[in-house]
């Protein structure tokens, strides 16, 4: 009874300071999760302090200056103008936080294992200053189990209570980088509590910012819930990109089979193939159920085969280069390459992990001579260190190039008129769809 009678009252206590704005927020790791949750806790009044280790980060937050493109700017200026928002490298002052999140990276290492270590460096940072009265909640993308056996385990050396002096909770961020429709407050937030207690403190927490949060039964279960989230993603993707792998043997085009099959007006969710699957999500957190499968003696098939799939599609793209190459008498070695899109889906500016640097990387280890443009990366760094630019998209470098290859779909982009100037289009992206005119020099995937 005694767990019971401590937790209502420093519960309640903490529930209070929340309701009333002058609990002190903390998010650890200012990145595209956590810095629109903070400006969206100190639009509402909290004082709010971003963690993170990078310091250009945390400088640009001392200047109000956004560098995440679902912030807008404004907001976050007037947050950090008023005080409400501000920015730190040094974790020492975690300990006047009521609530902090945890939006630390989860990636994965070389040979596809969950990396935590962001996760556990936070935890060895916020126990040195775990005081009652706080609440902590993990937000990144992790396998089941993170929260109670990695999280909990090291926050409870501090000596107190889970449940009891402190409240755990874990709540999958669902951030669609670049959907203006779902944003961090519209978007329904799932949150689950170690305790009943802990549950209830991490509810009270995100009503204050989020429309619609949904309690689940343990954390385990809203650990599960975010990475299923993304295995269905990864896997119906994979599927419709093993449908255009046969389609190209059955010399017809998957498009025309996927439009048609999205006629259905029920039992199909459109999903497109494409160069192969990017960004800091779905080619890594599936890889993270399947880890934890293993533990209990299951090979999650789904999972592995979809990832197959996925990074055969570079190695795709190039077979259809090559073959689009070859059938106007040109070899892949020496071809004038022009890239159009790098980022690792459209009308965003994040490169990481895409596709697109995998495509490039082949086509130049082929001997292809190859530059891009991507009206929203004007730059970037490949995995071998060296520094690529944009270069600006004319009729002169459309009309010079070899092949002129869509890896991204950008919307920005005149496709008429790259259809209109290039000798060769191959399209990976279905952005030509609505060109009608000089369709015989465009290949799609
Ligand atoms: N892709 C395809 N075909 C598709 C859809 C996506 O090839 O039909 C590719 C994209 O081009 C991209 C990759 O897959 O390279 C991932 O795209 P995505 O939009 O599925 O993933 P993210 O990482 O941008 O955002 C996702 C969220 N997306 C949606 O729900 C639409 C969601 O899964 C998560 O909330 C978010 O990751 C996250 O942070 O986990």
């Amino acid at each position: 009874m005694k767990l019971l009678e401590a937790s209502p009252i420093r519960a309640s206590a903490l529930k209070k300071k929340i309701v009333d704005r002058t609990a002190v927020v903390g998010v650890v790791g200012i990145g595209y999760v956590g810095l629109p949750l903070a400006v969206e806790k100190a639009k509402v009044g909290f004082d709010v302090h971003g963690y993170d280790r990078n310091p250009i980060r945390v400088d640009q937050i001392k200047q109000g200056l956004n560098y995440i493109r679902d912030v807008d700017d404004r907001e976050l200026a007037e947050m950090v103008e008023s005080g409400k928002l501000s920015g730190s490298t040094d974790f020492s002052s975690l300990g006047r936080c009521d609530c902090i999140v945890i939006c630390v990276p989860t990636p994965l290492t070389a040979n596809k294992e969950p990396d935590i270590s962001y996760i556990k460096n936070v935890a060895n940072e916020i126990v040195k200053y775990l005081r009652p009265g706080q609440l902590i909640s993990l937000e990144s993308t992790t396998y089941p189990g993170t929260t109670e056996e990695v999280l909990l385990k090291i926050l409870s050396q501090s000596g107190l209570k889970v449940g009891e002096d402190f409240f755990l909770s874990f709540s999958p961020e669902r951030v669609d980088p670049g959907n203006a429709r779902y944003t961090t407050k519209n978007t329904n937030k799932v949150v689950g509590g170690v305790t009943s207690a802990c549950l209830d403190v991490a509810t009270c927490f995100y009503q204050q910012t989020i429309l619609n949060v949904v309690p689940v039964a343990s954390p385990k279960v809203a650990e599960m819930t975010k990475v299923f989230e993304n295995t269905f993603r990864a896997v119906n993707i994979a599927l419709v990109n093993e449908m255009a792998l046969l389609c190209d043997r059955l010399g017809i085009s998957v498009w025309d089979v996927l439009d048609a099959a999205a006629t259905k007006p029920f039992g199909i969710m459109r999903f497109d193939p494409g160069p192969g699957v990017g960004g800091h999500c779905i080619p890594l957190d599936p890889f993270y159920l399947a880890w934890k499968a293993r533990e209990y003696d299951m090979n999650v098939r789904f999972i592995e085969l979809a990832g197959e799939i996925n990074w055969t599609m570079p190695y795709f793209v190039r077979e259809k280069v090559i073959r689009a190459l070859n059938a106007q008498g040109k070899a892949m070695k020496n071809a004038e390459i022009f890239v159009l899109g790098v980022a690792y889906k459209k009308d965003i500016e994040d490169w990481r992990e895409s596709p697109a640097l995998k495509v490039m990387d082949i086509l130049r280890k082929d001997g292809a001579r190859i530059d891009y443009y991507d009206p929203h990366v004007p730059s970037f760094t490949d995995e071998h260190g060296e520094m690529w630019h944009s270069i600006p998209l004319s009729k002169e470098v459309l009309e010079r190039a070899d092949a002129v290859i869509v890896l991204t779909d950008h919307s920005s982009l005149d496709y008429a008129r790259v259809v209109e100037s290039a000798r060769l289009v191959i399209d990976t992206r279905n952005a030509t769809k609505d060109v009608r005119e000089g369709r015989t020099n465009v290949v799609m995937l």
